[in-house]
């Protein structure tokens, strides 16, 4: 270690100011200001008192460097302490009147949304959700409700089979089925969940979709009940001016069937009113007989109604998507707007 008083100087100088920039709040650059220039243990103060030990020709310029370093490690402490104390700390130059970036948010899926806004509108209405299988038999898929396995829905173009009379849920009327099976009646329950088709990807087919469907089993249940129930969810879900339509329709399941439409009231930005086309929106009837008893419930003591629809087609309506893909091809620039 060099003993040239220069030497040390520069020495402690370089030192005292890496102690300076790095101290992280004032105690700390108290604790640089004692062991450089304190009065007894300072190493800069040091170097002033040991001036008269050294021979007297170099006095002057070793006192004058002395005081030169003390002044440049002094306006560094007050320079530091000053940058602490300012309210946007040591990082000076941050604008404070800029507006602050919003943290990134994720939401629920749009279908997602729609099932859980249509499950919740039943759920008070007094229905219980249910659940089952995404793989089942051949039974519970199609024969038990009414479809004969040389039905064209039934075919291998259309259903995605596993093995052997084992295939994917083409429907969630299986979950129904069971239910009817392992609960006595009264029976109301929503069937939300994921469905198979053997069909081509395209803006309105996707061979995986969420279906979402209902059944109501009791005595005395009629046709009455099912228009009323279908009606009242219908102007929950899109405003109470909602009117609604049942076009004949056929299902094996059901009989009659109906094709249920929707025609809603809009309120433009400028508050004018008006009525939109018909909106098909579900599929429904009357469980026909044969349904009810396969599930080994008698068909002359028990009635009841059941619905099928598929969420991401009401999400397409409401907020007007008319490619279902974009739903499913996870760009975050579509997704997010539905965020909320
Ligand atoms: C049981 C008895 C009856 C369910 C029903 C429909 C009509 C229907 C389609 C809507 C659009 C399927 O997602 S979609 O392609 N569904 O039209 N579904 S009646 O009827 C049942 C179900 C189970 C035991």
């Amino acid at each position: 270690m060099t003993t040239n008083p220069r030497e040390v100087l520069a020495t402690l100088e370089a030192e005292a100011l890496a102690a300076i920039a790095t101290a992280a709040d004032a105690d700390g650059l108290e604790a640089v200001r004692i062991a450089f220039l304190g009065r007894s243990e300072g190493r800069i103060s040091a170097v002033l008192r040991g001036l008269g030990s050294l021979p007297p020709e170099e006095r002057p310029a070793v006192g004058q460097e002395a005081n030169r370093v003390k002044g440049v490690v002094t306006a560094a402490l007050e320079e530091r302490t000053a940058a602490l104390e300012r309210p946007d700390g040591p990082a000076s130059g941050t604008d404070l009147t800029l507006p602050g970036r919003r943290p990134w948010r994720g939401g629920l899926h749009p279908v997602t949304q729609a099932v859980d806004e249509i499950w919740h509108i039943f759920r008070d209405l007094g229905f219980a959700r249910a659940r089952g299988p995404e793989a089942d038999t051949e039974w519970y898929n199609f024969e038990a409700l009414n479809t004969p396995l040389d039905h064209p829905a039934a075919d291998e173009q259309d259903t995605l089979y596993l093995v052997d009379s084992v295939l994917l849920r083409s429907h969630t009327s299986p979950v129904q089925m069971r239910t009817m099976e392992t609960y006595p009646p009264p029976i109301r329950i929503i069937a939300p969940g994921w469905v198979y088709r053997r069909d081509t990807y395209d803006a309105t087919h996707t061979p995986a979709f969420m279906q979402i469907e209902g059944l109501v089993i009791d005595e005395g249940v009629t046709f009455v009940d099912f228009k009323a129930t279908l009606g009242e969810f219908a102007r929950r879900y899109w405003g109470p001016d909602t009117q609604i339509r049942f076009r004949p329709s056929f299902f094996p399941f059901t009989e009659p069937s109906a094709e249920v439409d929707v025609k809603r009231v809009i309120t433009r930005p400028d508050g004018t009113r008006e009525d939109t086309d018909w909106l098909e929106i579900m599929g429904a009837g009357m469980v026909d007989p044969n349904v009810i008893s396969n599930a080994g419930l008698d068909p002359e003591r028990y009635t009841g109604w059941a619905f099928g629809m598929g969420p991401a087609r009401i999400a397409m309506l409401k907020h007007g998507v008319d490619d279902l893909r974009t739903f499913f091809e996870n760009d975050v620039r579509f997704l997010e707007q539905f965020v909320r």
